[in-house]
Order: structure tokens, then C-alpha cells, then sequence
């Protein structure tokens, strides 16, 4: 694995019968957040301070080598003017288990920032805006893979769009919807 990899240093998660388990959701995302900025902060000496990307912090992405749509997302986020990390693994319902997102959210890459996770061709608008609100959760889920979402763009695609929410995942399982995309 790649130094940068931050679940390279992150200890694995206990299990729920861990009396440490039953710490606040919002001490286990600021444990997560503080690993996850571990790798950005090495970054920033490399970057000039004026760099927009100063605000944005590095988006790491568990995904398949030969997922074609999970890189095509990782273009989005960084048109969008993140910095992308990633980590090829044969099996990303692995890091969803251990990030805490619910398998029945799964889609085809788990991807985490700022000790959120990140769940499927989620929109860079829908990242920037829970950096920006900080909601308690465990991220943000588009589950599946809706045609028409970021990635799911391409040109084979010809501009057909489902209709999809983006979902945001509480600790406890529970979810709202943070934002709905017409399809077309
Ligand atoms: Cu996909």
C-alpha cells in the first residue's frame, strides 16, 4: 500500500461490543478526520499556500483497478478542484465494512475525506457542501450506480439520467435525503 494511504495507519475499527465502540460517533470522525489529514498535511508543504485547493482537503478512494466509472469519478472530483488519492483493492466492500457504511448503500468505490465516507458517484457539490455544513454522520451514500451521475456520464450513456438522492448516513444506520437528481 501506498504511504498515503491513510487506512494504512488507521487502527481497525472495533467491534460493537468494545466498550470503545460506544465513544461518540463525533469522536471516532474527529479520530478519522485527524488520520485522514495526516497525508494532506505533508501535501501542503509541497503546494503554494495561494492554491486554491488549500480549502479542499484530499479525497481518498477505495476502488477496483479495473473500474472504469470509478476513475472517470475521480476526474469529476478533480475538475472540481480536489486532490484525489487512491488505493487499488480486490474486494472495496472490505473498506466499506470498516469505514462503517451499510452494505445495502454500497456501490462500486468507498472513498473517505475528512472523516467522512463517501459512497458511490456522489456529486462534488454534495462533498463540498457537507465539508462546509459538517453534519454528525458517517458521510454521504448514492447507492448503486445511477446512470447519469458523476462517472456515470460518459458518452455510452447518451444523456439519459435516472432519477437519484444522494443519502446522508447517520451512525445508526438511519439516513435522510441530502440531495435529489432529476433523471432526463
Ligand atoms: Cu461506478
Amino acid at each position: 500500500m501506498p504511504a498515503s494511504d491513510p487506512a494504512a495507519v488507521r487502527p481497525a475499527l472495533r467491534p460493537a461490543s468494545h466498550p470503545a465502540a460506544a465513544r461518540s460517533a463525533a469522536a471516532r470522525r474527529r479520530l478519522l478526520r485527524a488520520l485522514a489529514l495526516a497525508p494532506l498535511a505533508a501535501a501542503l508543504g509541497r503546494i503554494e499556500p495561494a492554491a486554491a485547493q488549500r480549502a479542499l482537503p484530499e479525497i481518498h478512494v477505495y476502488k477496483s483497478p479495473t473500474c472504469g466509472c470509478c476513475n472517470d469519478w475521480i476526474k469529476h472530483l478533480q475538475a472540481a478542484g480536489f486532490r484525489v488519492g487512491f488505493t487499488n483493492v480486490p474486494d472495496s466492500r472490505f473498506y466499506r465494512a470498516k469505514l462503517g457504511m451499510p452494505a445495502r448503500f454500497g456501490s462500486c468505490h468507498t472513498a473517505l475525506v475528512n472523516g467522512y465516507v463517501i459512497e458511490g458517484h456522489v456529486p462534488a457539490a454534495d462533498i463540498r457542501k457537507l465539508l462546509r455544513d459538517q453534519p454528525e454522520a458517517i458521510g454521504l451514500a448514492a447507492p448503486g450506480m445511477p446512470v447519469g451521475s458523476p462517472g456515470m456520464d460518459g458518452p455510452q450513456y447518451r444523456g439519459l439520467a435516472d432519477p437519484y438522492d444522494v443519502l446522508l448516513v447517520q451512525g445508526d444506520g438511519r439516513w435522510r435525503v441530502f440531495t435529489s437528481y432529476a433523471g432526463r
